[in-house]
């Protein structure tokens, strides 16, 4: 049994209840993967609650609000039980107008929509946006229905919008991306964690014990955020900069790591390059000059760099906080930079991680939904690589469509007509991606959409045809957590109404295309399993050895795994080998850049966006668990008091937000645990209570990730703003 650190004491066997099954499996929410037994009413087959894991080594029986209410989705009332057609184009981006339809007329439908605008406009005219609420086994899949089935290159998912910086960054410094370089039972055995831009207590809250036990053996806690959140409040050194100056910060660390005789000189020289020009780079990051852009003060950077330099072991943990801004991946680089001039990575308990954000926000990066890549982290532009894919696919080398373009690009190639059709599934954008007027007026715009989904999303508002999908607890399969450990979820209860698994829907559809010869093998998501394990072979994300045999005898098995006798990797880089072609890691020179919009006196604020703990991303499956709704029915922007009394504001009053793009309505909270001149709103909610109405749609040029987290904005009372210019509406209802 592994060492427990938190409230819970010993192992605690799960009680029996009579009529019931446990069914062991794992959350359907974000990157903790917290283990989880589904109880079953045996008599009827259906989930009726759910009990913790506590022999998950991971989260040890610790659960979070969403977690313990996440088996509610499965029998919800709004569950969508059968496909829906909508005849009246004219009722887009409205609930209304959609009839029940089945799967044979659905099926019909899409495949003589999409047959028609191919033979018009050529095979790029479709495209295919997914997510990764999805299994591995899904995922692969989605990625060979658009090559394969489809013929598209256009792909692109969720994860741009979430881990695409982190991805880049870490491929950039180290040649590979697994968004942990060691277990998470090593966190606690640590002596200082340093913590940017991750509201860890919110988003990633089965981590705390054992973030507290850190101090609680003495250990110390780093926290960069603009906003004192709860773990910001119990840090050692909390850095409260201001949004989107995260790059000077970092700078400023590893200037004052080095100047301070922290650096580890043998490791920097046998296992890095680019030390003059980061040395050269990093210079002019002075505590004063880097106060200057961050606003925090010198005493407090120069404390942080020196409990991080003095620790034995420290682990670097970031989040989406410094990972979406339009320089996000070189956030990643620059605070990567951090372990690699002290040494501290590459044995147990020091290292760097990202908080991977959904439930298989790892694996389903790895595995060909990107637009530019393939199974097990293989790039398209490599000629190589796709002649190892194609060959597991039985396709040409040049059958493969070339790379696409990235999500929120593909939303301006649907405006401008490049592409005609939009299958989605898994997502939400219509809530979640920056700038939604153009990204609502994208939707608009074509000519057919299919989304698939378990509930009637803010997005299926705008399809044509949508199509029923499983929950996770009605189907099986892996995930990788935000550890890289491949894990097993197990189906606790056969589909609802007439739902479907999404393989099963691409396998079908893929028959109806006549591109069945592809796909017809892939019975049952096992089958698809050991075709992508094969598919990952030999790649960087290596799965191949990665049985589901191997992951319930192990608890999991952590990627790269090449074969059977392989019992995976859970430290990376213990040889002190990285993955560039001579083995040492990139130290990233880095000059600072400020955000790509910055407050002017009509804009005077920074806005910044984000989560609360009841809810889940776009808030579709969230906002219908009665518990948390109740907890939090509505959006709300976070104020502090001096600023406003500067507007004139007070406590619940609502307010107008404005900014470039758009404008909102939200309640005010008032908060002395936010900086003066920024403010946040989290974004979980639809339709006019969307704050990416205002967000600004700036890529970071590798990641392509938009600059969720800063932006310039306005706030008025409602009072004043209705004697002003008439309202923006919020886009569609
Ligand atoms: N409750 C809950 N948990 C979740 C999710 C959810 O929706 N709800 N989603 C999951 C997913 S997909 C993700 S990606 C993760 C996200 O997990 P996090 O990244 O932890 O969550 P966020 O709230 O997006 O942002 C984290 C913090 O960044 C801070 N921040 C804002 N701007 C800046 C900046 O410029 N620099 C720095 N250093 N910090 C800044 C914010 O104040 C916030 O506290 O959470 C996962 N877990
Ligand atoms: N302003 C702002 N915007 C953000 C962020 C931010 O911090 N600030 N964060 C970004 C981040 S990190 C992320 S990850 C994105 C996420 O944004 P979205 O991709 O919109 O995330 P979800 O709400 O999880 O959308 C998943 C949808 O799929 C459905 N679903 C769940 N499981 C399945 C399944 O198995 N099959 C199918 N077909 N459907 C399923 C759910 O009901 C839901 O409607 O949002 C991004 N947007
Ligand atoms: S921390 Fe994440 S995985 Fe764990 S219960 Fe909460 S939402 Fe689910
Ligand atoms: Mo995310």
């Amino acid at each position: 049994m592994p060492k427990d650190n938190g409230a819970v004491k010993a192992p605690i066997a799960n009680k029996h209840h009579p009529g019931e099954k446990l069914v062991p499996t794992h959350c359907s929410y974000c990157g903790m993967q917290c283990g989880m037994n589904l109880r079953v009413n045996t008599a009827t087959n259906t989930i009726i609650g759910v009990e913790p894991r506590y022999d998950w080594p991971v989260t040890l029986g610790k659960m979070c609000p969403k977690g313990v209410t996440a088996y509610q989705q499965t029998n919800h009332g709004d569950r969508l039980m059968t496909p829906l057609i909508r005849d009246d184009r004219s009722l887009r981006g409205t609930k209304e107008g959609f009839r029940q339809a089945s799967w044979e007329e659905a099926y019909d439908l899409i495949v003589r929509k999409f047959k028609s605008l191919q033979d018009s406009y050529g095979r790029d005219a479709l495209s295919v946006f997914s997510g990764v609420s999805m299994t591995n086994e899904k995922c692969y899949l989605t990625g060979k229905f658009a090559r394969v089935g489809l013929q598209t290159r256009y792909i692109d998912y969720n994860g741009r919008f979430c881990m695409s910086s982190a991805a880049a960054g870490f491929l950039r410094t180290f040649g590979i991306d697994r968004g942990s370089t060691l277990p998470w039972t090593d966190l606690n055995e640590t002596d200082c964690l340093f913590i940017a831009g991750s509201n860890t207590a919110e988003c990633h809250p089965t981590s705390m014990f054992r973030i507290w036990e850190v101090q609680n053996r003495g250990g110390y806690l780093i926290v960069v955020d603009p906003r004192e959140t709860p773990i910001a409040r119990r840090a050692d050194v909390h850095l409260d900069l201001r949004p989107g100056t995260d790059l000077a910060l970092a700078n400023c660390m590893v200037n004052l790591l080095l100047a301070g005789g922290y650096a580890d000189e043998a490791f920097i020289g046998a296992h890095t390059n680019g030390i003059e020009e980061l040395a050269e780079t990093v210079k002019l990051f002075t505590p004063e000059y880097t106060s200057e852009i961050t606003g925090v003060a010198p005493e407090k950077l120069i404390r942080a760099a020196e409990l991080y330099g003095k620790a034995p072991n420290a682990v670097v943990m970031f989040a989406r906080g410094i990972e979406q801004q339009h320089k996000g991946s070189d956030n990643v680089s620059a605070y990567t930079n951090m372990c690699l001039v002290t040494g501290k990575i590459g044995r147990p308990k020091s290292g760097v991680a990202t908080f991977t954000g959904q439930g298989n926000g790892q694996g389903g990066r790895e595995h060909g939904q990107k637009a530019d890549a393939l199974p097990g982290y293989r790039k398209i532009a490599n000629p190589k690589h796709v002649e190892d894919v194609a060959r597991v696919w039985g396709i040409r080398p040049d059958e493969m469509p070339q790379p696409g373009v990235s999500a929120y690009e593909m939303f301006e190639l649907m405006t401008n007509k490049t592409i005609r059709s939009l299958y989605l599934l898994c997502s939400n954008p219509a809530v979640s991606a920056p700038n939604l007027n153009e990204v609502r007026a994208a939707l608009m715009s074509l000519d057919f959409m299919v989304c698939s989904d378990i509930y009637l999303s803010e997005s299926a508002e705008f399809a044509d045809v949508v199509l029923p999908s499983t929950t996770w607890s009605e189907d099986e399969g892996t995930v990788t957590n935000l550890e890289g450990r491949i894990i097993k979820i197990n189906k606790a209860q056969e589909p609802v109404g007439q739902s479907k698994p999404d393989w099963l829907m691409q396998v079908e559809l893929a028959e109806r295309l006549g591109r069945g010869d592809y796909f017809r093998h892939l019975t049952s998501a096992r089958a698809i399993n050991d075709e992508f394990r094969l598919a990952s072979k030999g790649g960087y994300a290596d799965y191949f050895g990665a049985t589901w045999e191997k992951i319930d005898r192990q608890q999991g098995v952590f990627w790269p795994c090449k074969d059977e006798k392989d019992p995976g990797t859970p430290h990376m880089f213990l040889d002190k080998t990285f993955y560039h072609p001579d083995g040492k890691a990139k130290l990233c020179a880095l000059p600072y850049r400020p955000p790509a919009e910055e407050p002017c006196e009509q804009y005077p604020l920074r806005l910044t966006t984000g989560r609360v703990v009841y809810h889940y991303l776009s808030g579709n499956q969230t906002r219908r668990i009665p518990f948390l709704h109740a907890m939090c029915p509505e959006p709300f922007v976070e104020v502090h008091p001096e600023t406003a009394a500067k507007y004139g504001i007070a406590h619940e009053e609502l307010v107008r937000l404005h900014t470039r793009r758009g404008e909102a309505r939200f309640k005010v909270k008032l908060t002395e645990a936010i900086r003066p001149d920024t403010v946040f709103v989290p974004y979980h909610f639809g339709h006019d209570d969307s704050v990416n109405l205002l967000t600004i749609a700036a890529l970071d040029p590798m990641s392509r990730m938009p600059e969720f987290k800063a932006c310039a904005a306005q706030i008025e009372r409602i009072a004043m703003a209705s004697q002003s210019s008439p309202a923006q509406t919020g886009g569609f209802r």
